[in-house]
């Protein structure tokens, strides 16, 4: 299967799990499938039959909120049957909504609560050095969590333990849950705070599989004592014509029957 293949793969599974509950968030779910496409296509070192394994790459997706998107993946990847993306949120399942390691095989982090995702990740990072596992722990934030404080704890204590597995990636979609960020509280330039902060940090197409690909492969290379950060410029709703051109509205919405099946002909 290409990247693009399980890209789309990907897309129509996330919109799958959304539909089984009408409705949720699709926006941020759909604006990081290219980055997981990569990530779990061409970086990630798991074993979906030991997702507990210790010598293995971790995400923690700290935008618990898109876990609609992380299990469609999991579950093309073999982590759990394609059925259960069929209970999200439902009484007795093991996909809640908002991601959680007790729950769901090959999630690595519960997350839901925004802004934590990086320290918990720094936590990871440190035990993998202390327990001799040379291996990378990922985070995807949101462009609106930055604005959660804990990030800059987060990211200044990643600098002072030169964490440079961690790598960081912002998923820059330039909306968060009720308008522009730009708008609410600025976060911008990003890249820029990142790097004051002491990481490396580069800027790229959020769903250009190859630039995403030379920068995690940049980051997981640089090995030079520096936390790594790469900025994905993203669309909210990517890959669905109408998702895209909801603006902010698009963040939770609906997923009814017509537009699951309309969404699934853009995706063929
Ligand atoms: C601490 C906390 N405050 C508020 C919320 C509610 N909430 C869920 S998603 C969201 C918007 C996040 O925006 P952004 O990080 O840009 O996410 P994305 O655009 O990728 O969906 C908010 C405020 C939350 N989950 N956690
Ligand atoms: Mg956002």
């Amino acid at each position: 299967m290409t990247v693009q293949q399980f890209a789309k793969e990907i897309r129509r599974n996330t919109l799958r799990c959304l539909h089984s509950q009408g409705s949720g968030h699709v926006g941020g779910s759909l604006s990081i499938v290219d980055a997981l496409a990569v990530l779990y296509s061409r970086y990630m070192h798991v074993d979906p039959h030991d997702p507990r394994m210790a010598d293995r790459d971790k995400l923690v997706l700290s935008k618990g909120h898109s876990g609609p998107a992380l299990y469609a993946t999991l579950a093309i990847k073999g982590f759990f049957p394609a059925e259960w993306l069929d209970t999200l949120n439902k009484l007795g399942t093991r996909l809640p909504s908002h991601v959680n390691l007790n729950l769901t095989p090959g999630v690595d982090m519960t997350a839901g609560s925004l802004g934590q995702g990086l320290s918990c990740a720094c936590g990871l990072a440190l035990a993998n050095r202390l327990n001799g596992i040379d291996r990378n722990v990922y985070v995807i934030t949101g462009d609106g969590e930055l604005q959660e404080g804990q990030n800059w704890e987060g990211a200044m204590f990643a600098a002072q333990k030169k964490l440079d597995s961690l790598i960081v990636l912002v998923d820059s979609n330039k909306l968060q849950i009720d308008g522009a960020t730009a708008d609410v509280m600025n976060v911008e330039d990003i890249c820029a705070k990142f790097a004051a902060f002491g990481f490396d940090a580069q800027r790229v197409d959020g769903h250009d599989y190859e630039a995403l690909d030379g920068a995690i492969h940049r980051a997981k290379i640089a090995k030079n004592g520096k936390p790594q950060c790469i900025v994905m410029d993203t669309v909210k709703g990517k890959g669905v014509s109408f998702y895209e051109a909801m603006g902010a509205g698009v963040h939770s919405t609906s997923v009814t029957d017509e537009q699951y099946e309309a969404a699934l002909n853009e995706l063929k």
